[in-house]
């Protein structure tokens, strides 16, 4: 097996809006670097990229892939993203264990919400990257207005490395604006600059010169004396403003018709960092450690796949020493041992078994027992944890409901498996509801995850919108009476509570007070009654809701020296309390939540406007940098589908968190249909 170095190895993550083609770009990289033979296609399901079922099912990327190939004696590990915003908790984990990045934009498209989002994770992590103008061969593409485009948004850091030879159904091939040379077809075949172009490329040829030369003092003196630079002074120029981030180079090609991949590739190579020229994050640390291959044991573990055949595969990076097959190692995060069986290199769902992967490099191990993503795998003696990796927090949920007994008792565990793979979803049991709440990032990450749940696990479950936990409260005080008296045959039943209820401010809760005095219900019989009082409270007298905020307080009843028991004092607290209930004048309680918005600033009036429709009180706003925080108290039942609705107002620019504030009386047209649709689903 070759050893690389870490100046032999390029990670890099393929980022995009969704369906610019990174899954196609990424196959027609493995192909032309040979690491495949037969280019797939997603139209037919047949990438070494999206091979999941669901992926070919949905012919979109929802898991991210590590592809391997082997250029010019380098190993690149590159990993595809799912351009689809539910599925960025991979875009995050792939961006995590990269030293760079390339972004694809579609040719026809232009710089799409997805572009500026990548483009914004890159700057926040401080990633090198490329910029791959894709589909050239498609209608409307257009090369100049997609590079203008890209420098009004990002600045003039973006510079053309190539320009496009034809476009649309005439796109060729690719002039390079470095060697100055033409590569035509595909397999790429060297040719001169066609003369129509030429012009435009020895000004943009300039503009690449310069660019290489400002980075270095030696060069630009050269340049600037009016002196040519040779070909190797520009590329080793270009790659200090690449990896110094000053210039990002945009280049251009069809992962369709395989044309400008290989300069691409190329450009991987060339100018892109290696693990080496990045220093690597630990967490509780001021300082960052050096990467080496000497060292000791430091991995990230940035993916685990549940599969109920193979089992847990665990997929990490390693940025420091090596980790053997069949070997031990301190699993730092969670402080114990873990056994490394066969360890593996991963092209798509193809593993390769390895005997041992170094610093720089990227694997994966199965059955692990204790790990999970986000943990630093490393020596005991020299214990570290490396930085970890920031997932967004679930914003959409959905109650999950079982289809049969069978799916019931098998939920539970499919459930954990699936948050274990997954860190954007979250299980929890609704407060009140009993249900069973999924969390994650959309409507189609959680559609995914019940697909999942069948295929992996055999349990057929139905998503639903979530019960919305009513309560119910009185707003007077009353007195009511019960009395539990029967005569059958033998000895009968007698129980007879007087009950006082009041209201208390909200959010008390319950309080049960005994003030009977003389003996008129026997001490005895107290924990009875208040038993039924407890059990009558779970459902209101309204709705079935159950009741919040009210003393009860006992304060006369009679007994039976013979008919009386416990469980005729608990009916009779039960028949009183529902009786008061009902006179204290009950109402309907909703949850009342506070929510926090950050969009844009050119949406506030639509989101303003939208949150008016939903009987929201805006709170607050904190306008800054081109964005706006609004926060707004807003009742539960209307947001429980708001990702949907933010996203579609904002196309996807907006992002926004919930939290239980309180509950609050719910407006009378609001509870009278609450209270009327209670009533048609019992009956
Ligand atoms: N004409 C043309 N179509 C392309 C090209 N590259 C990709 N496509 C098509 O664009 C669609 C999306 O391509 P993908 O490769 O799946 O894009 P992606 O960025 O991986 O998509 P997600 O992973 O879902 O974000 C598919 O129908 C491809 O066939 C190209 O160079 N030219
Ligand atoms: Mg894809």
């Amino acid at each position: 097996m070759q050893q690389y170095t870490l100046e032999n190895i390029r990670n890099l993550a393929l980022l995009s809006h969704c369906g610019a083609g990174k899954t196609s770009a990424s196959e027609a990289i493995l192909f032309t670097a040979g690491a495949i033979t037969r280019l797939g296609k997603v139209d037919d399901g047949s990438t070494t990229s999206d091979y999941d079922p669901d992926e070919v099912k949905r012919k979109i990327s929802i898991n991210l892939s590590l592809l391997p190939c082997q250029w010019k004696g380098t190993k690149i590990n590159l990993i595809d993203t799912p351009g689809y915003s539910d599925f960025v908790g991979e875009v995050r984990a792939a961006m995590r264990v990269s030293e760079a990045a390339i972004i694809v934009v579609c040719a026809a498209s232009g710089v799409e919400v997805g572009t500026e989002q990548m483009w914004a994770y890159c700057e926040e992590a401080d990633l090198p990257r490329l910029i791959f103008i894709n589909k050239m061969d498609r209608e409307n593409a257009d090369f100049h207005r997609t590079v203008e485009e890209l420098q009004s948004k990002f600045g003039a850091k973006c510079l053309p490395l190539q320009l496009p030879i034809g476009a649309q159904s005439e796109f060729q091939g690719v002039v390079d604006l470095l060697t100055m040379k033409s590569y035509i077809g595909s397999p790429p075949k060297e040719a001169e600059i066609p003369s129509s172009l030429q012009n435009q490329a020895d000004s943009l040829h300039e503009k690449v010169v310069e660019a290489a030369a400002e980075v270095d003092d030696r060069l630009i003196e050269k340049y600037l004396g009016g002196e040519g630079l040779s070909l190797e002074e520009l590329s080793h120029g270009l790659r200090q403003a690449v990896v110094t981030g000053k210039t990002v180079p945009v280049l251009v090609g069809s992962a369709i018709q395989n044309i400008g991949i290989t300069s691409l590739l190329d450009a991987i190579y060339d100018y892109l960092p290696s693990p080496k020229e990045r220093d690597v994050v630990v967490a509780e640390a001021t300082q960052a450690i050096e990467p080496s291959q000497d060292a000791s044991l430091a991995a990230l573990v940035f993916k685990t796949s549940a599969d109920p055949y193979v089992g847990k595969l665990t997929y990490f990076r390693v940025y420091t020493g090596s980790v053997d097959s069949n070997s031990q190692v301190w699993n730092a995060t969670r402080s114990g041992t873990e056994r490394i069986g066969q360890l593996f290199t991963i092209r798509g769902k193809t593993q390769e078994p390895v005997p041992q992967l170094r610093a720089g490099d990227m694997g994966a191990v199965a059955k692990l027992s204790l790990t999970s993503t986000g943990d630093t795998l490393c020596s005991r003696d020299k214990p570290v944890k490396i930085a970890s990796i920031l997932f967004p927090e679930p914003a959409f949920s959905e109650a999950v409901h079982p289809k049969t007994k069978a799916d019931l008792d098998k939920l539970g565990t499919a459930l954990s498996r699936l948050s274990e793979e997954d860190p954007t979803l979250e299980v929890h049991r609704g407060a009140d509801t009993g249900e069973t709440i999924l969390s994650g990032l959309g409507e189609t990450h959680l559609e995914v995850a019940a697909g999942k749940m069948l295929r992996k696990f055999g349990v057929g479950v139905v998503l639903e919108t979530p019960r919305v936990p009513y309560k119910e409260t009185i707003t007077m005080p009353a007195k009511a009476e019960y009395k539990h008296k029967k005569q059958t045959g033998g000895h009968g039943q007698y129980g007879h509570v007087l009950l006082e209820l009041e209201p208390l401010p909200r959010g008390s809760g319950r309080e049960f007070v005994d003030k009977v005095v003389g003996g008129r219900i026997p001490k005895n019989y107290i924990p009875a009654v208040e038993k039924g009082v407890n059990e009558a409270v779970q459902e209101g007298v309204l709705a079935g809701y159950p009741v919040v905020d009210i003393r009860a307080r006992v304060y006369d009843g009679s007994y039976h020296p013979v008919d009386s028991s416990d469980i005729c004092f608990k009916i009779a607290g039960a028949g009183a309390l529902r009786k008061g209930l009902s006179q204290g004048q009950p109402i309907l309680l909703e949850p009342i939540m506070n929510i926090k918005v950050t969009i844009p600033e050119d949406f506030t009036g639509d989101i303003i406007g939208d949150l008016n429709t939903k009987r929201a009180r805006v709170q607050g706003m904190e306008p800054g940098g081109g964005t706006n925080v609004i926060e707004a108290q807003v009742p539960l039942a209307e947001v429980l589908r708001y990702a949907i609705d933010l996203r579609s107002i904002t196309q996807g620019r907006g992002s926004y968190t919930v939290e239980f504030s309180h509950y609050e009386e719910a407006p009378p047209h609001i509870a009278q249909k609450i209270i009327a649709g209670r009533q048609a689903e019992k009956t």
